[in-house]
Order: C-alpha cells, then sequence, then structure tokens
C-alpha cells in the first residue's frame, strides 16, 4: 500500500504547499531564561523534563514542542527501540549546558546497562533548530540496528490530517495499521528488569513495527499552519512509525538509526515548524462548568496569552426559555499577574444570585451555559458513587442495562508473590515472604472484594483503605441513602441502575471490607497488594476477566492445560506480602470505621470488622520486628500512621487505651507535619473535650494563614502540586480538610476554601476550562485513562489527576489524548475524597 502511495506522485501537493506557507512565518528561535528555544508560537524544550524513572517512559521528556500552545512532540532522544513503550529502557541526563549567547542546548544521555553515551547538541535556526547527535565512541555491538534518534508525534494532533514523505504523500492512520514484523526473543533489547510487554503465548517471539515510510525529507501536516513541521535529515534515512501497533498509547515516531561504525556527528537533523504571524492564543474563561448556588462566591479566571493585552471588563448573560441573552451583569475585570507562562485576570459575578442560565462573555469569547441554582450540588457525585466505583469493582461482574462493563475476574488470586522480586508499578518484596506461604503458592481467601486502584486492575493497599474510610466519613457526616445499583456478593453479579434496596455507599463499603478481611484473615495483618505476575497481563486493557484464566494455577498440569477448576497456566496475581506497619494501621482505622457504618445493615459484619481490627491492633502493638519489603514512607510518617486507627478504635470502643496513643502521638504529628494531622485531629474534638479543642486552635490558626497565601501563589487560591502527578487530588484533600476545620472552628476558617477546591475541579483551573469530572458538568472530561482508555472513551463520575505541571512553566491536562495517566487517570482515592466533597459543599449551602 505504501509503495504505491509513493508511486502517486500529485503535483498538486506541491502547488498547495506554495499555498499554505504563505501563511507561515519566518523567525530565528532563541533560548530564554527559562532554558527552552522560544518564538511566538513555537517553543522546543529540550530536557527540560527528564525521564524520573519511577513509571519510565512517561511521554514528558526529551526533546519536546509546544506548537501554537499545545504540547506536540516529545521524546527527542537516542532511544533503543523504533517505538519505544512505557517500560523500554530510557536514558539518564548526564549533563545539560544551556548556551543563551549561541542559541543552542545540549545533552549527553547515558545507557548504563551498555555503557553507551551519547551527545545530543540543538541549535537554533530559521523557523526551527538543528539537531545533531555525537559519538566520541562508535555504537556498542548489541545496539546496532537498535540505537537511534526518535522524536514522538502526539498521534490526536495529527488524526485527520496528512503527511509528505520525499512528497509522496500518506494519511496518519486513525488506527494502527501496520506493517509490524515478528522477531525472534533473542534480538530484543531487554525492558524493565527482564519483564516483557508482549505475551507470545508460548513462541519465543516478539512483535516490532516497521516503517510506514522512509525517506530524507518529511513534512507533517503540510495542510495546517498551526501544526505543520518539516524534518530534513543529512546522511541518514528517516522512517516514520506507528507505536500504536505495539501498545496503543504508543505516538507517531520519526527516527534515523545510527549507523554502526561511525564517531563524530552520526545524526544531523533540521528541523522546522510553521508558525502564524502575531499568533496570540486565545483567552481561556475558566469557571465551574456544573454552576453555582446562588449564595457562594462566584469568580472566573481568565487566562491570557503572554502577549495579549487584557480587556477592561467581561459580562454575565442570562439564557432565557426563548433562548434571549440578557445582559445581567458587566463589571471590571481584576488584573491578578502572571502564573507560569500567562497572565491572568478574574472576574467576579457574586452578586448575581437569580436562578437560571448563564454565560460569561469576555470579548468575543462566550463560555458555555451553566446554572446558578440552589440545586447545583445536588447530585454532582452520583455518577461517581452509581458508575465509576462499580466498575472499579474486582471480582464480581458489572452490567449497565445492555452494556456488560466486565466479567468476573481474578477468580484464582492469588499465589504469594517471590522474594527479592524487582516488580512494576511501585511493587516490590524485600527479601523473605512474612507470611506462611512459600513464593509461588496459592492463598485462599482473598478473591473477593475490592477496587482496582486506578485504570489498571491491582489492589492497591493503601488506596483501598483510604477510600474506605472517605465512604464511611461520608456515610456517617451525611447518611446519603442513594441506591441506584444491585451489589451481590454471592453470586458476583452488580447491575449499575437496578436500585434493590439497599444504599450503595453501605454496600460499597461491604466490598471494600470483604477484601480487607480476607488479607486480615489469611495474614494476620494488610499486605501491600495483589497485582498481576506479568508485565504482559499488566499492560492489558478491555476486560479484566480476560487477564488471568480464573483458574487456580497448579504445577502438574502444562501451560494452557485446563482440568476443572485448576489450570497449569502460571497466570494467577500475586500477593504482594510486605508487612509494613503503618499500612496495619491504616487497614485497622478503615475497618474500625467501617463497624460503625455497618451497624444496622449487616451487624455480624460489623462486629467481625471490630474484632478484627482490634485483634490486629494489639498483634502491632506487641510486633517490635522490623518491617519486611521496600518501605516507601519516611520514618515520621510510618510512625504518625497510628494515629488514625488510634481515633477509630477511640470512637468505637471509648476505650481509654486507644485514646492515650492517640493524645501521646497528635500533638508531635501536628508540630511536624500539620497538613496530614489536622484533620484526623480535628475528627477527635467530640470525643477528647474543650481542654483538647482549645489546645488545637493555634495549629488551626496556623493552617488558615496557609490557606490565605495560597491566594498570592496563583489566581486559583488553591494548592497547585508541580510533582510527577497532576495535583487534583491534593486540591480535593485540602478542600475536604478545610470543610473539617470549618464545622469545628467555623470563626476561624471560612467556607470559602471548601468552595474554592471544589470549583477547581469543576473547570476553574489552567489551561482549559473543563470539568475534571467525567461527564459532569456541561462539558467535562471524555477521554480519560480508564481500562476503557483504548476506546477513547470515559467512565461517567471519575475524577482526573488534572492539570499537571511540565518544567519549566508549561501546565498541560490533555484532551484528546487519553494515555498521559499522570493527567487522566481516576483513582479510587480521589473519587471517594470527591463524593465527601461534593457532599460537604451541599451541605455548607444547607439542604
Ligand atoms: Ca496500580
Ligand atoms: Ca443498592
Ligand atoms: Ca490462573
Amino acid at each position: 500500500m505504501e509503495r504505491v502511495l509513493r508511486l502517486l506522485k500529485i503535483n498538486l501537493v506541491a502547488a498547495f504547499l506554495i499555498l499554505s506557507s504563505s501563511g507561515a512565518f519566518c523567525q530565528k528561535l532563541k533560548v530564554n531564561d527559562l532554558g527552552y528555544f522560544e518564538t511566538r508560537g513555537l517553543n522546543v524544550l529540550v530536557f527540560s523534563n527528564r525521564y524520573n524513572g519511577y513509571f519510565f517512559d512517561e511521554k514528558t521528556a526529551g526533546i519536546e514542542l509546544i506548537h501554537h500552545g499545545v504540547r506536540t512532540a516529545t521524546g527527542g532522544a537516542v532511544r533503543l527501540r523504533s517505538t519505544p513503550e512505557q517500560w523500554d529502557e530510557i536514558p539518564t541526563v548526564v549533563e545539560r549546558k544551556v548556551d543563551t549567547t549561541n542559541n543552542s542546548i545540549e545533552v549527553l544521555l547515558r545507557y548504563e546497562d551498555y555503557d553507551f553515551d551519547s551527545r545530543v547538541v540543538v541549535t537554533a535556526a530559521v523557523q526551527g533548530v538543528m539537531i545533531d547527535v555525537y559519538l566520541d565512541k562508535p555504537l556498542p555491538e548489541k545496539l546496532i540496528g537498535n540505537a537511534g534518534f526518535n522524536l514522538e508525534f502526539l498521534p490526536s494532533a495529527y488524526f485527520e490530517k496528512t503527511y509528505l514523505m520525499d512528497n509522496s504523500p500518506g494519511i496518519f492512520p486513525l488506527y494502527p495499521q501496520g506493517p509490524t514484523v515478528e522477531k525472534p526473543d533473542s534480538l530484543k533489547i531487554q525492558q524493565h528488569a527482564g519483564h516483557s510487554t508482549f505475551d507470545g503465548h508460548g513462541r519465543q517471539i516478539y512483535v516490532d513495527p516497521l516503517p510506514m515510510a522512509e525517506g530524507s525529507t518529511l513534512v507533517l501536516a503540510p495542510e495546517d499552519p498551526e501544526q505543520r513541521v518539516e524534518i530534513q535529515s543529512t546522511g541518514t534515512e528517516l522512517m516514520l512509525y506507528d507505536g500504536r501497533n505495539i501498545a496503543q498509547n504508543g505516538w507517531f515516531v520519526v527516527r534515523s538509526l545510527i549507523p554502526a561504525n561511525k564517531t563524530g556527528k552520526v545524526v544531523e537533523w533540521h528541523l522546522t515548524a510553521s508558525t502564524i504571524k502575531n499568533w496570540t492564543r486565545k483567552p481561556v474563561i475558566e469557571f465551574s462548568q456544573v454552576g453555582y448556588h446562588p449564595e457562594q462566591e462566584k469568580r472566573a479566571v481568565i487566562e491570557l496569552d503572554e502577549n495579549d493585552a487584557p480587556l477592561k471588563t467581561a459580562s454575565l448573560y442570562q439564557v432565557t426559555q426563548q433562548g434571549d441573552y440578557v445582559k445581567k451583569l458587566t463589571a471590571d475585570v481584576t488584573r491578578w499577574g502572571r502564573f507560569l507562562r500567562y497572565k491572568y485576570v478574574t472576574f467576579d459575578f457574586s452578586s448575581v444570585k437569580d436562578p437560571g442560565l448563564y454565560f460569561i462573555k469576555y470579548g468575543d469569547q462566550q463560555t458555555d451555559a451553566f446554572p446558578i441554582d440552589s440545586h447545583v450540588y445536588d447530585d454532582v457525585w452520583h455518577q461517581t458513587l452509581d458508575v465509576w466505583f462499580p466498575v472499579q469493582m474486582d471480582h464480581v461482574e458489572v452490567k449497565d442495562a445492555y452494556k456488560v462493563w466486565h466479567g468476573a475476574p481474578f477468580l484464582d488470586d492469588a499465589r504469594q508473590a517471590p522474594v527479592d522480586e524487582e516488580h512494576f508499578d511501585g511493587y516490590r518484596m524485600g527479601p523473605n515472604t512474612g507470611t506462611k506461604y512459600r513464593p509461588g503458592e496459592h492463598i485462599p481467601g482473598l478473591n473477593v472484594g475490592g477496587w482496582f486502584d486506578a485504570g489498571d486492575y491491582d489492589i492497591d493497599e493503601p488506596s483501598q483503605c483510604e477510600t474506605i474510610l472517605n465512604f464511611s466519613a461520608t456515610w456517617q457526616q451525611f447518611h446519603p441513602e442513594i441506591d441506584e445499583t444491585y451489589i451481590n456478593e454471592k453470586t458476583r453479579y452488580v447491575d449499575i441502575h437496578d436500585p434493590d434496596g439497599k444504599p450503595d455507599i453501605l454496600q460499597q463499603i461491604e466490598h471494600g471490607v470483604l477484601q480487607q478481611l480476607g488479607q486480615q484473615k489469611a495474614f494476620g495483618r494488610a499486605i501491600a497488594g495483589i497485582n498481576e505476575a506479568h508485565l504482559y497481563e499488566y499492560v492489558q486493557l478491555g476486560d479484566p476477566a480476560q487477564v488471568t484464566d480464573n483458574k487456580i494455577y497448579t504445577p502438574r498440569l502444562k501451560p494452557y492445560q485446563v482440568e476443572g477448576d485448576s489450570s497449569g497456566t502460571p497466570d494467577d496475581r500475586w500477593a504482594f506480602t510486605n508487612d509494613l506497619p503503618w499500612l496495619n494501621y491504616l487497614s485497622i482505622a478503615s475497618l474500625a470505621s467501617a463497624s460503625r457504618s455497618l451497624k444496622g445493615f449487616d451487624d455480624s459484619l460489623a462486629d467481625e470488622c471490630l474484632t478484627v481490627a482490634e485483634q490486629s491492633w494489639i498483634r502491632q502493638q506487641q510486633d517490635t520486628a522490623s518491617a519486611t519489603g521496600v518501605e516507601m514512607l519516611p520514618a515520621f510518617f510510618r510512625h504518625a500512621a497510628e494515629i488514625p486507627a488510634d481515633l477509630q478504635l477511640m470512637i468505637c470502643t471509648k476505650d481509654k487505651k486507644y485514646g492515650d496513643r492517640f493524645e501521646k502521638l497528635i500533638w508531635s504529628a501536628l508540630d511536624k507535619a500539620p497538613e496530614f494531622a489536622i484533620e484526623t485531629a480535628a475528627l477527635a474534638i467530640p470525643y477528647l473535650g474543650n481542654e483538647y479543642k482549645v489546645k488545637l486552635e493555634p495549629y488551626v490558626e496556623k493552617y488558615k494563614k496557609e490557606d490565605e497565601d495560597l491566594l498570592k501563589k496563583n489566581p486559583y487560591g488553591v494548592p497547585i502540586g508541580t510533582g510527577h502527578w497532576a495535583g487534583d487530588q491534593e486540591v480535593v484533600r485540602w478542600a475536604v480538610t478545610n470543610y473539617y476545620l470549618h464545622e469545628a472552628f467555623p470563626k476561624i476558617v471560612g467556607p470559602e476554601f471548601t468552595v474554592r477546591g471544589i470549583d477547581y475541579i469543576f473547570g476553574c483551573h489552567p489551561y482549559s476550562n473543563i470539568s475534571f469530572v467525567e461527564g459532569v458538568g456541561t462539558h467535562s472530561k471524555k477521554t480519560a485513562y480508564g481500562n476503557n482508555r483504548a476506546d477513547f472513551s470515559f467512565i461517567a463520575g471519575g475524577v482526573v489527576p488534572g492539570v499537571l505541571i511540565l518544567q519549566p512553566d508549561f501546565a498541560e491536562n490533555q484532551e484528546n489524548w487519553p494515555f498521559i495517566w499522570d493527567e487522566n487517570e481516576c483513582v479510587i482515592n480521589i473519587c471517594s475524597d470527591y463524593i465527601f466533597l461534593a457532599n460537604a459543599v451541599d451541605n455548607l449551602f444547607g439542604r
């Protein structure tokens, strides 16, 4: 097919190029003070962001292009595969030199496993950059034919667009269409710790993509002045690949192989990207897509290009039944200042309180319509509980009307994980199992309850416990009786939009508790979690019931041989049985809290939760042996983790021994990490009396001062994290903590911090104004990193991580490409926290 395309020399294309280039504008890039190449409409970043190693290739590192405000290319680096997957080898940056005088940035990259160094030098050129790769020593033997210089282009940015390779036209495929080739395993460059993302099903092979086009000059999207990029290679062939052929999250990759037996300059590319003259990014009016309660503060933040002159005013219009627009308010905007790369003004329309539908107008920009109404928060969390959580439920089949979300998965849980194994997804066993089970032995009682932690299919223990605690707190504070799901644990069957007369939140607590009890009964404590045994299982998308064969592994059978409920395929998940006291205390806290929620719903289960929690607490207090496994938390947090368990058991039993431990630990925790301890401290007020409350007050005063300082840090007035995972979780947690403090100390902490937190989640945030709750609000996340991400879809009610801050100054939340997990992957603890927050905000304004 590709040969045929190449033969189709269409002269029209050349004519079109000449026409379209008339809209382009030529100027030289400069390295700015922040250490990246800049011209209006185009930035070239050279390892401003590095591979951090935790989740390997996150598609947020290397040479990157920000083209007319969108990050369209990443991963510019010397790589060892044509289309690197997440778990492939990544280079380390040994050295990075920024030369603002000569407008160049140079990085020294190293692959330690191969003792292989390369230097990548990027120099400003007219309308683009020169990219040169240098070697001091010839390529190591093993890397010949494997090492090349790659640059990856965002597929969704080039969907429904074309390319020219040496003037031969092609259309970027919407769905990967090959070509691919099978190769023997012996040729494969090792992936993370010897794991493999490919399941040969007994064959010793792997699959590699072949180029979809080859030549020396490639133009991507020649027809589009906003995204046209041209790469000319001197001395090496350019190859264009589609990485999605071997991994749905792959990108379009442009690559030159590094020639064998050569030193000095081994790759030379001239990259140019078209820019629109005097391009100015359109203002983004950031507001809540869910709308506003009449009595709340109503404040839109307007994000402006640095070359944009702010207008003086913005307006609020009401939309009538007849479809007329009635101007309700015109007010001056307030200049806020600069945050990251943009300028900000704010528009306050708190004075408008009449119920109705409205939109904001700023210049010629008009927002989506949104309500002002006392009922706006009534049901914003329902889909999170009715749809998103059921889909996350492990060990059960889940349906919704005609649709099967998934079958009952992982009924073969679980085998004891082997010791000292370098795993993935943050799991790692220490030198011993800490259990009575031999590595590989089946552990009964674990194939029940629990939720998939996120867009993957593991049972991650910390988030399981936090989720139970969040659900339990929501029930105890607000008693939401909503019933939209049928849940039968015996038949392992869940039906969405099928009320069974039982409150869904209590049924979810029960589902979480069943897994906790399974762990506590098997080990006398909690474990780190349960994860797939093989990387090729971990990366699987679609129905989780197909990840394993659901039959318990028996070594006497051959692979793929089945006998009754046993099979010879070692595909069962592994129980990572690390003995982590802080984690066990978290499990104890969740069981104790759940026991109060389940009282009157399932008394025997409630009693069992409390009995197990108390037994496990006594065992944990006596257990002075060092923890097994790899510790993730610093010593202080490990110590402080006991506090919520003490609190929950104190509330359940009124037993002094728990109260004593609580009071012994809480004050030093408040001194060392108030943001970690203050919510727990506030929860104890009803049980410890007024003297305790008075002693707590100065800590609350101090916390409130920090809340107020946030207003100076960014225009949104919420904490915006800058870590490797975007910060919606921190925002939701912070808003919930402020709610508890407001309830306990209303004269010190007002409700505005809690409301600001939820406004941020609903659209008043950088980069765009979509609601970060899938399906909630007029415009919301529609492509997210759920387990249906390969379908470019979403699971209603999920809350995504949100805006990722890429160094040095670029805030991003990709809307058309679901696979950037640190922006788009919903996790159970944030979603259950969000359910609490939404109920809390509703409660603030009275029901
Ligand atoms: Ca996980
Ligand atoms: Ca129900
Ligand atoms: Ca199995």
